[in-house]
């Protein structure tokens, strides 16, 4: 029921508005009979890993999917950062945004690398020209950048401040599957990209992800990297793990493919209708995609900026939790305020103010298949009335 007075909130003692979780992650589930079909082709062909027939469909059709030469299924994106960092050969200090999911910079510190502590851009919340600049004098060999809820980075500016000051460049896409830059789909861009696609992802795997790049030598070692099966040994590397796909993994990918278009429809209507009805409250700046450009609409964003809005975005979660609306604060804190960067790099913790500004202001909403266009109503309309008697 929606709520007519303060005290029928959950928080105050009422009846919780949704009767079970609504999350924020984006669990878009591909459908169960062709996942069905998929698992049996595993048990019949009793072949479950080390470069099965559906991980090698898989690379094939996501290099097709995203214009590239090379697309190189990994266990998950984290770990496909990390073989992509080694086998670049990158040493010293790598300029990365603090303003990404701790995997993004953890991914440097295994590969045995020093992150370089850049702010975003408060409009973009990516890395600009302007805030990768001001860390040139750091002695850094590469550029981490990374295209934050689906919305691309400078790709042309930072190319040209990369080929000028001979840094390598390449992209952390974990949230960009299926988004464009200048009308191209991201994957293409840099020396290589990192996908993701994890459940929470717009392309589900359960768990996985993939190394997008046309170069082919660097693909060679990827390739080797990943795995110690040696049908897929092509270039001489110091460093292997297992990092293959499963075919199970595989299964879900594929199937999750066929339908990625819909879901990125189903996910636009969510944001359009999250955006309309929150447009009347002011204190709550909605986070736009890019304009012009493809997006999957995987994430909603907003701002709760305390004072136009009279709730900081602590207690509005509070109390949206309360009523079984699980928003989520990504990225919070900025990993250069966590452990161990705090304390290996205490002289970045005050030069970062626009990840601290975003870190605790930002709002992720529920959306994904699981989320119907009638919760987006019930949610915008709770937090309405949040705001206007709270
Ligand atoms: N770079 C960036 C920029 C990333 O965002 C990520 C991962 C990576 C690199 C690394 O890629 P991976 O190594 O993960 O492939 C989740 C995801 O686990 C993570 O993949 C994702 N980014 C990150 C943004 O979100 P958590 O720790 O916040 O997840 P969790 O379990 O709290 O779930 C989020 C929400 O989704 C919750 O409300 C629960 C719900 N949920 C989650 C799962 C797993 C479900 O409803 N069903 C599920 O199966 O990291």
């Amino acid at each position: 029921m929606p709520k007519s007075s303060v005290d029928q909130l959950a928080i105050n003692g009422g009846e919780p508005l949704f009767f079970e979780p609504l999350h924020a992650g984006q669990i878009n589930s591909p459908q169960s009979n062709e996942l069905e079909t998929a698992f049996r082709g595993i048990f019949s062909r009793r072949f479950y890993a080390n470069h099965g027939p559906l991980e090698r469909e898989l690379d094939s059709r996501l290099a097709t999917y995203l214009g590239v030469r090379h697309a190189i299924s990994i266990t998950n994106g984290t770990l496909a950062l990390m073989i992509l960092l080694r086998a670049l050969g990158l040493t010293g200090k790598v300029l990365v945004p603090s303003f990404t999911f701790p995997g993004t910079v953890q991914a440097l510190s295994w590969a045995g690398l020093e992150p370089e502590f850049c702010d975003v851009d408060a409009s973009t919340h990516n890395l600009s020209t302007a805030t990768v600049s001001d860390r040139l004098g750091s002695g850094a060999t590469a550029v981490l950048g990374v295209h934050l809820w689906g919305r691309a980075c400078d790709v042309k500016g930072l190319a040209a401040l990369a080929e000028e000051h001979g840094l390598i460049l390449l992209y952390d896409a974990a949230h960009a599957f299926g988004c464009t830059a200048g009308g191209r789909l991201v994957g293409g861009f840099g020396v290589a990209e990192m996908f993701s696609f994890h459940a929470t992802k717009v392309l589900n795997a359960a768990e996985g992800g993939c190394i997008t790049t046309n170069d082919d030598e660097l693909a060679a070692r990827v390739r080797t990297m990943r795995t110690f099966h040696e049908s897929e040994t092509r270039a001489d590397v110091a460093f292997r793990m297992n990092g293959k796909l499963s075919e199970a993994q595989a299964a879900v990918a594929l199937c999750s493919l066929d339908e990625v278009e819909a879901n990125i429809n189903a996910n636009k209507l969510r944001y359009e209708l999250y955006k309309k009805r929150l447009a009347p409250f002011s204190g709550i700046e909605f986070i736009d995609h890019a304009y012009g450009e493809k997006s999957n609409y995987q994430y909603v964003l907003v701002q709760v900026e305390k004072e136009a809005a009279g709730i900081s975005r602590d207690r509005l979660m509070q109390i949206l939790r309360a009523e079984n609306v699980f928003a989520r604060k990504y990225f919070s804190p900025g990993v250069h305020r966590a452990l161990p960067y705090r304390e290996q790099y205490p002289e970045v913790l005050n030069r970062l103010p626009v990840t601290d500004e975003l870190s605790d202001s930002l709002m992720q909403l529920p959306t994904g298949q699981a989320v119907s266009q009638d919760d987006v109503e019930r949610v915008s309309e709770l937090i309405g009335f949040i705001l206007n008697h709270v």
